[in-house]
């Protein structure tokens, strides 16, 4: 079925999804924001038998995996092994249904993104600029922006990058930075001439007028408004190359060193992928007017598929362009933003470990609660009462009343059509009516609404069965409670169709306790689909009420992220104020050595030490329990602030202090001289 009017002029589909970076695992945020509506797409398109191809994959180069790679001590490629496939994995298991899932380190994307740059080249349509970039003369390297580290012009962060400030959020580029330093050397890096190759936007500015701001008024309005500023802003050339060692060589002569940028070639691993999936067939994808091509992505990536990738295509002269680029806000968890650094997400990875089977209720809270049109907030409430009250009480609800209705009347055959009453002919006027709402909605990227509808149909059967009381009704009225519960399970053969997008776990469940055989879209609309006699299997519940303790869990686990965050922000970002040098001196530390150690009574964490300052033998009370036995620490050597005023603890009077250093996941380590020297030794 094609309810979008502009839909009727095409015969197949290439739906793509951003390739997401393989530095890191996929959260909620990449499902809700891109992988989701798309699969919900596809599925719809093949429930209506339209040919169909789903293009996915990882993107395995740039910058940020060649800093993890350093950060870990391993190669780029080791990285991007890793986690291509935890993501790839993690997909396959909340049933994002790709055609191909691949990846950007491929010999065949290789291939095709060097051929790619060639042709452009060759037709001349890059200018070649030289420009003084930041080199770094120890490691024998021109720098990344991201390599560079110095104090931001804006703010005066001294940790900002030569991209960006994340203090204060300025976009910046190397050359602004006060004291830049490479964060491969630490050394001061030297401005050289290097020469890249620029794609001139500008050229297509005309061309991106009329094809987006006049030609696309249908396009979302997040995505047309990014557009327009961006194009009312004036375009500019962008270079396509840079010097890094990890990604596809320039294919050109004397350019050791240089590679493709990764958004150069990261799009056309979408190309890449449909010739690794399709072989010579890949062509009527990508180059036949009559192929409709839908970038999902989520919105930081619009400029790069509506004007820079389009403008590449479009230099290139034998691609289509896309139809619909349906870019999605971003998803926020318990109202702050998702960060992989921070570790504030929900993994993909974990999810299944906490919530067995249960891919279906986030697949359907994801939905239910996308940024579409806005950002929105993720939070364990609600899942749970999305959970509850929506997938359990009414979809579930419904469905299990009537299977367990008719095995208890009916032996689980599907009764038989008596007269139909005018309530009955309401029913069925209505559930034929859902194909085409859903459908449409679908159609016009509106899954939020798409799925509203489905749990309508849910809500509709479930309110037929309360006026009906099938079960009050048997006493009095076999035929008619017969007809009821035909219709009921006509509604919910044509659930097991709508949902299937969307839930499509829950889908094939369903259609195997129903005995359903392959339906088409438009037969969810029949009330027709189960005969009358057909078996009915013994129902299963499809969903179960999710409790209180489940969720505190999960926001238990989020309030320990956010306090070791709070604590190493603490620690590692801020050093304490200035104090001068009569303060420091008025400090007195001294070598000392365990002589005895006991716990103390009725605490955890507190240690009775006796020690040798070299002063005195005093007692000092320790808070490090929980890391040392007492009999493990007899004899060691330790550093001991004597002149801190005596304080009592648990009645036991502790005069000094024992230095520790807390690590990052809090625990205690001793501060020692290197070597054993005399007790009493000042330390300065
Ligand atoms: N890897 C950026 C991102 O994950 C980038 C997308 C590429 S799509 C061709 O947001
Ligand atoms: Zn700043």
């Amino acid at each position: 079925m094609k309810y979008k009017q502009e839909d009727k002029n095409f015969n197949r589909y290439c739906v793509t999804t951003a390739l997401p970076y393989a530095n890191g695992p996929v959260h909620i945020g990449h499902l809700a924001g891109v992988y989701i509506p798309a699969d919900i797409y596809v599925r719809y398109l093949r429930a209506n038998n339209e040919d169909v191809v789903f293009i996915g994959g990882s993107d395995e180069h740039g910058v940020p995996i060649t800093i993890k790679a350093r950060k870990e001590g391993v190669t780029p490629q080791q990285i991007v092994d890793r986690y291509h496939e935890i993501i790839k994995r993690s997909f396959e298991e909340f049933g994002i249904s790709f055609d191909i899932y691949s990846r950007t380190s491929s010999k065949i994307h290789n291939e095709t993104a060097s051929d790619f740059f060639k042709k452009l080249y060759d037709a001349g349509k890059f200018i070649e600029q030289i420009s003084e970039q930041y080199y770094d003369e120890e490691a024998k390297t021109f720098l990344a922006d991201r390599y560079i580290t110095g104090t931001c012009p804006h703010c005066g962060n001294e940790k900002a990058y030569g991209d960006q400030c994340e203090a204060c959020g300025s976009s910046l580029s190397p050359i602004e930075l006060l004291n830049p330093k490479s964060a491969l050397s630490g050394n001061e890096p030297v401005l050289r001439k290097t020469k890249h190759w620029y794609l001139p936007l500008n050229d297509y500015e005309t061309f991106m007028k009329e094809w987006i701001l006049d030609g696309h008024k249908d396009w979302k309005a997040n995505v047309y408004g990014q557009c327009k500023s961006w194009i009312e802003q004036g375009l500019q050339p962008r270079a396509v190359t840079r010097d890094l060692d990890w990604g596809v060589k320039v294919p050109l002569a004397d350019t050791e060193g240089k590679v493709l940028y990764v958004w150069f070639d990261a799009p056309i691993g979408y190309i890449s992928n449909t010739k690794e999936l399709c072989g010579d067939d890949w062509v009527k994808w990508w180059k036949n007017k009559d192929t409709k091509l839908v970038h999902f992505i989520g919105k930081d990536n619009i400029v790069f598929h509506c004007i820079i990738f389009p403008a590449m295509l479009k230099a290139e002269g034998s691609f289509i362009l896309p139809a619909n680029v349906p870019a999605n806000e971003f998803l926020n968890l318990e109202g702050d933003k998702i960060s992989t650094s921070r570790n504030w997400a929900v993994w993909l990875h974990e999810y299944l470990n906490d919530f067995k089977d249960k891919q279906d209720v986030l697949r359907y809270v994801l939905c239910a609660n996308a940024p579409e049109t806005k950002d929105n907030d993720f939070t364990w409430k609600d899942f749970q009462t999305r959970n509850n009250s929506e997938l359990v009480a009414i979809l579930g609800n419904f469905v299990n009343r009537t299977l367990v209705l008719t095995h208890k009347f009916f032996d689980g055959k599907v009764p038989q059509t008596n007269n139909l009453t005018q309530l009955e002919k309401d029913v069925i006027r209505d559930v034929a009516s859902y194909p085409q709402k859903t459908g449409s909605a679908i159609e016009n990227y509106k899954f939020r609404e798409a799925l509203m509808e489905v749990m309508n149909l849910a809500r509709l059967g479930n309110k037929y069965l309360t006026e009906c009381e099938p079960w009050k009704l048997i006493k009095t009225d076999k035929d008619r409670t017969a007809t009821v519960l035909n219709l009921s399970l006509q509604i919910c053969a044509g659930l097991a169709v709508l949902c299937e997008p969307f839930l499509p776990f829950t889908a094939k469940k369903l259609s195997t306790m129903l005995n359903l055989p392959k339906l088409n879209w438009t037969d969810a609309g029949k009330c027709n689909l189960l005969s009358e006699g057909s078996a009915i299997e013994k129902p299963e519940l499809l969903f179960e009420q999710i409790d209180d303790k489940t969720i505190e869990n999960q926001m238990q686990r989020l309030e320990n992220i956010k306090k070791e965050n709070a604590l190493s922000n603490a620690k590692v970002e801020h050093q304490k104020n200035n104090i001068s040098f009569e303060d420091f001196v008025k400090i007195d530390i001294r070598t000392a050595t365990i002589l005895e150690a006991e716990k103390v009574t009725k605490t955890k964490k507190l240690l009775k030490l006796t020690i040798d300052t070299g002063l005195d033998k005093r007692t000092i009370v320790s808070g490090i329990a929980e890391y040392y036995e007492p009999e493990d620490i007899i004899g060691k050597q330790v550093c001991v602030l004597v002149n801190l005023e005596p304080k009592e603890l648990k009645g036991i009077t502790s005069q000094g202090m024992i230095l520790m250093a807390e690590n990052a996941d809090g625990s205690l380590h001793f501060i020692q001289p290197s070597t054993i020297i005399n007790n009493g030794s000042e330390v300065r």
